[in-house]
């Protein structure tokens, strides 16, 4: 199958910072120890099937610019089985080891529920055959209950029961489908689980029908054996109004509510979390702090354009953060990386597909270097472990346990007098982390 999708297109080498080949990691050295692993374990990489081979690069205003000649443009099941070996090439000549796909972006939705699992299954097939040549695996798979015009008004959260019902179904074929590719996960958008007005809208019905569909995986899950993690993926809104896992902390407040903590961990992508208002590095600390960050959709948004750009992530300073927070947690265990990034429409030739994974996997290895060197170094944690040591003896060790009443704070504070602060030095951390960069 080499060469035959991306001819010209060589496996991309290696030739480090000095390099000025455009087809050549500049920082990306796979098999490069940072710390006690290589840069690949850290990192984790994974190309999102959905952008990569079925995105047209279309905007709000202007339809697909995408060209991809190995592609009939038909909803036939040999075009997509025949799409699964351009992807599997791509993936191979640019070094990534895992991807990503929804049931409907590796194959045709047909007239009914039986024909459209049948075509899951043929390229099913073909994708299984792909992954023993390559050696590439499935970091997540899902369902997509969002593009069809059934799901107008949701899935596991629509008014309508029959509609419910086929997004459980589909959610069921393509958890059957994750666990026979050996998937390590399975993702939960909720695509359209929102409102777009609340004049119409049971909202307590809504979450609880949302907890049905999500206790059912769970229990499905466990019927089959699956034993690859379930991560809910936060969103505050686009194309819903207001969707019901808005960010980090509303999704672990659903989990809890529902009895689902500790069934489904968060995968966070950064553009997701702008658009909540938030950094990345919040949402990925609110998710870390609390025991539940499974995995990262790894792009970013534009700042002069309001809706979710999926731009691949070319900041060393966001990739930096993003590290700093994986590295925290002791790395991925199931998760990774999953560039769920599009080109620009106006970069429609195949070879983009290259400069733009390329540049996500550079950024990301000078973001992990970046942040392996920040914790090593050690400042910024002394500082923050001298900023609450208050909290190591005295009045505050019993505040911390437990143990000190209203009572005591007000003795305390009446036999010590005015407290003393000591300065944030947000200036000074920000000029010792610049120093890494
Ligand atoms: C949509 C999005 C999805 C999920 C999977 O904004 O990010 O691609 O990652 O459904
Ligand atoms: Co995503």
């Amino acid at each position: 199958m080499s060469g035959e999708f991306f001819p010209g297109i060589p496996t991309i080498p290696f030739e480090g910072p000095k390099s000025r080949n455009p087809l050549a990691f500049k920082h990306y050295n796979a098999e490069e120890k940072v710390g006690d692993k290589t840069m690949k374990e850290h990192l984790r990489f994974a190309c999102a099937y959905w952008h990569t081979m079925r995105n047209g690069l279309a905007d709000p205003f202007g339809g697909a610019t995408a060209e991809r000649p190995w592609d009939d443009g038909s909803d036939s099941v040999a075009n997509a089985q025949k799409r699964v070996w351009a992807m599997f090439e791509f993936m191979q000549k640019v070094g990534i080891d895992f991807y990503c796909f929804h049931d409907r972006d590796v194959a045709p939705e047909l007239n009914d529920l039986a024909a459209s699992n049948a075509a899951l299954d043929a390229v099913a097939d073909e994708l299984l055959k792909a992954q023993q040549q390559t050696g590439i695996k499935l970091l997540w798979g899902t369902a997509c209950l969002f593009s069809h015009k059934r799901y107008n008004q949701g899935a596991g959260t629509s008014p309508y029961a029959d509609v419910f019902a086929y997004g459980a179904a589909q959610v069921k074929k393509a958890l059957e489908v994750t666990h026979r590719l050996g998937g390590e996960g399975y993702v939960f958008w909720g695509g359209r689980e929102g409102y777009a007005t609340l004049w119409n809208t049971d909202m307590k019905r809504e979450l609880d029908h949302l907890a049905r569909l999500l206790h059912m995986a769970v229990d499905y899950k466990k019927k089959i054996g699956f034993k690859g993690a379930f991560y809910i993926e936060p969103k505050p809104r686009e194309p819903s109004t207001h969707q019901y896992d808005s960010d980090s902390a509303a999704c672990l407040n659903f989990l809890r509510e529902h009895g689902l903590i500790g069934e489904l961990s968060l995968n966070i992508e950064t553009n997701h979390a702008t658009l909540a208002g938030h950094t990345m590095m919040h949402e990925l600390r609110v998710a870390r702090e609390a025991g539940a960050l499974g995995s990262i959709d790894a792009n970013t948004g534009d700042e002069l354009i309001g809706w979710d750009t999926d731009q691949f992530p070319t900041s060393i300073y966001l990739t930096t953060q993003i590290m700093i927070e994986v590295l925290r947690m002791g790395g991925f265990t199931t998760g990774g990386l999953n560039f769920d990034a599009k080109c620009r429409r106006e970069s429609f030739e195949p070879v983009d597909l290259f400069h733009a994974h390329i540049g996500g996997m550079d950024a990301f290895a000078r973001g992990l270097k970046t942040a392996h060197a920040i914790i090593q170094d050690g400042r910024i944690d002394s500082f923050v472990k001298d900023r609450y040591s208050s909290f190591d003896s005295g009045i505050g060790a019993k505040i911390e346990a437990g143990t000190a009443t209203l009572e005591d704070c007000e003795a305390h504070i009446l036999a010590t007098g005015e407290p003393s602060t000591r300065s944030g030095r947000q200036e000074m951390l920000e000029n010792i982390i610049n120093e890494f960069i």
